[in-house]
């Protein structure tokens, strides 16, 4: 038993203890309004990022080299939408619906990850994805999986599972480039050339910068900071592109023999500002897109709310 402080309201005490026994906070459980809405946030963007995701690859699928690749990231873009589903699910328990969350989406109020407003312009960039993206999502949810919210966590172990398939194809993909042809080769350093920084980016501004990181870390919504984490990408990506004799382009990309780490040159905050505020190469493509999509399923949605209600009014009498 822990000392519960006089005066702190037992909900509150309640909901700490929990945190600091490592528990995990469940949908039925008290929680403060302030951990409701940012585990919202966090869980819709991230639900947003894994749809909105699906562009990029998707422009490919009908331009995959054969029938093979075509399969793969088929199957790939497919497994991001189910992640997509999955955490939408999982964010629905915190009592604001699927369809309030896209309408945050299209109107502007929520964001998805930077890295999506990027345009895929080669089938290098298609596999590229898997390798950095793919490869910078799984270090994040890897760390996610022990996070404090119950249903985010446990998604977070489905995802991770089907994330490290998605890095390794791209990355295989990656390979088969940079051995290949001089033309091929040069693909898959043009493809890295772009998608390395933005990668870098996907972990969010530095801590010193990072608005909620403070707190989230304190209710361990986040266990690890975006710092530790971007670091933790490099240093394991570094070595795989040197392996296929690719270059990271970076000229102060540099081993660090003192703290075991690599150290690498300044991020473009201004560059990663202007994306998350709408003016990414991409953007608006992006978003248009997701809300043509909703409009033109929108019918399919109707005819199964009229069905679900037809069937209670029949169960009912
Ligand atoms: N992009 O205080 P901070 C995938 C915003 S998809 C856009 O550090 P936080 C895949 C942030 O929202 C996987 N915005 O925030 C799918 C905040 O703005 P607001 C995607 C960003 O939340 C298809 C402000 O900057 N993964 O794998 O503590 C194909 C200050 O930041 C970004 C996830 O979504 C960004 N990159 O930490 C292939 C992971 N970074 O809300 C692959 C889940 C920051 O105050 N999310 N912002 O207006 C997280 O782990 C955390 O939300 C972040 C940011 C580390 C991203």
């Amino acid at each position: 038993m822990t000392d519960k402080p006089r005066g702190i309201d037992p909900r509150m005490a309640g909901f700490n203890e929990k945190v600091a026994n490592d528990q995990r906070i469940e949908p039925k459980d008290w929680m403060p309004d302030a951990f409701r809405k940012t585990v919202l946030r966090q869980m819709s963007q991230h639900a947003h990022s894994e749809v909105i995701g699906m562009q990029p690859e998707g422009t490919w699928i009908t331009r995959a080299p054969s029938l093979h690749r075509k399969v793969v990231l088929l199957a790939k873009v497919q497994d991001e939408g189910g992640h997509g589903l999955y955490l939408y699910s999982a964010a629905e328990t915190l009592g604001t619906s699927r369809e309030e969350m896209e309408n945050a989406l299209h109107e502007g109020r929520a964001k998805y990850a930077s890295i999506f407003n990027y345009p895929a312009l080669s089938w290098a960039d298609a596999v590229a994805i898997g390798w950095l993206v793919d490869g910078a999502a799984i270090v994040n949810q890897v760390s996610l999986q022990r996070t404090s919210y119950g249903p985010y966590s446990r998604a977070m172990i489905r995802i991770c599972k089907e994330e490290s398939f998605h890095q390794r194809q791209g990355y295989e993909a990656t390979m088969v480039l940079a051995r290949g042809s001089k033309e091929q080769r040069a693909m898959a350093q043009d493809a890295l050339n772009r998608w390395w920084w933005p990668s870098l980016m996907m972990f969010g501004p530095h801590d010193s910068e990072s608005a909620h990181s403070g707190q989230s870390m304190e209710w361990k919504l986040k266990r690890e900071s975006n710092d530790v984490l971007r670091q933790r990408f490099i240093d394991q990506t570094v070595p795989q592109a040197e392996f296929i004799g690719l270059t990271i382009p970076d000229p102060d990309l540099k081993w660090n023999e003192e703290c075991g780490h690599y150290d690498f040159g300044e991020i473009d905050w201004d560059e990663f500002k202007q994306v998350i505020s709408g003016n990414g190469p991409c953007n608006k493509q992006r978003l248009a897109h997701h809300i043509r999509a909703a409009e033109d399923g929108r019918w399919v949605r109707d005819a199964m709310h009229a069905h679900a209600q037809k069937q209670n009014k029949r169960e009912v009498a």
